[in-house]
């Protein structure tokens, strides 16, 4: 980790990461809940929002939409991907170089690691090449730290994401996504183990604005530094009034209510 390594894709050292790599990771059925959100557009339109501190895409999304929005959007290149039609052990395809995610204009770039899975190994060797290719271009990088695979009983139990938060610091991330874990403790010794890697909590599948609230808090208080987001955004039938929402709770010190209120 390097000091502020993150600092063009957070504001006041939070981030909030709108994560849009769905098309790849889950298909469309991603976008049934608000057919409008299939076009990128919608979704760069979004994070244009005053609370969003960077995007997340893959890189045809980014060759074909990040031109328009260079000047308002910080750009997190996803650098690696599956579909949801693969069905082997989890792994990742390595989809951009971090010399084309630079040329096309990344502010940081983001990789999925699967600790646990069977290619565990070949992907550490992955994001080691990315990590000092990002190191060279002065670019922040953001692990998507996901244990899953066969070893896994529990992806999201509080030893399993204090490894994912370690396994960020151990391999050099800036920023370590992980998934919450289920209260504020378990998220503060996830931090504890990610020492001065930041930690972000995933967002997950949609739940209701409260509990979402309730969860995003519950990990700030534990230290996260924000979190990256899909679903509980863009799913929403006003995905401008979360946005509100969690402006309020990340960066001006609401409170849950307060927040639901905007
Ligand atoms: P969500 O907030 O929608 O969970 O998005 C975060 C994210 O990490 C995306 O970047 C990715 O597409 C998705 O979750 C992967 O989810 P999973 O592999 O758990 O199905």
């Amino acid at each position: 980790m390097l000091p502020d390594a993150d600092a063009a894709i957070s504001r006041d050292g939070t981030s909030l990461i709108l994560a849009y790599d769905h098309g790849l990771e889950h298909g469309p059925v991603d976008f049934a809940p608000n057919p409008e959100t299939a076009d990128p557009e919608r979704v760069f339109d979004l994070a244009t929002h005053d609370a969003v501190t960077a995007l997340a895409v893959g890189k045809g999304v980014a060759e074909a939409y990040y031109p328009s929005y260079d000047d308002d959007v910080a750009l997190l290149a996803k650098l690696n991907g599956t579909s949801d039609l693969w069905m082997g052990e989890p792994n990742s395809a390595v989809n951009w170089s971090v010399d084309y995610a630079a040329e096309l204009g990344a502010d940081a770039v983001g990789f999925t690691l699967y600790g646990g899975s069977n290619h565990e190994v070949e992907m550490a060797e992955e994001f080691r090449e990315a990590q000092e290719d990002a190191r060279e271009h002065g670019l922040g990088v953001v692990m998507w730290s996901y244990p899953r695979g066969q070893g896994l009983k529990n992806d999201t139990s509080p030893e399993t994401i204090a490894y994912a938060a370690r396994l960020g610091l151990e391999l050099g991330a800036d920023v370590a996504k992980v998934k919450y874990p289920g209260s504020t403790e378990a998220m503060a010794r996830a931090v504890r183990m990610a020492g001065p890697t930041k930690v972000v909590m995933s967002g997950g599948s949609k739940a209701d604005d409260r509990s979402f609230l309730e969860s995003v808090a519950g990990a700030t208080a534990g230290g996260a530094k924000g979190l990256a987001v899909g679903r509980n955004v863009f799913q929403r039938e006003n995905p401008v009034e979360i946005l509100d929402a969690l402006e309020a709770l990340l960066f001006e010190d609401a409170s849950v209510d307060e927040a639901l209120e905007h």
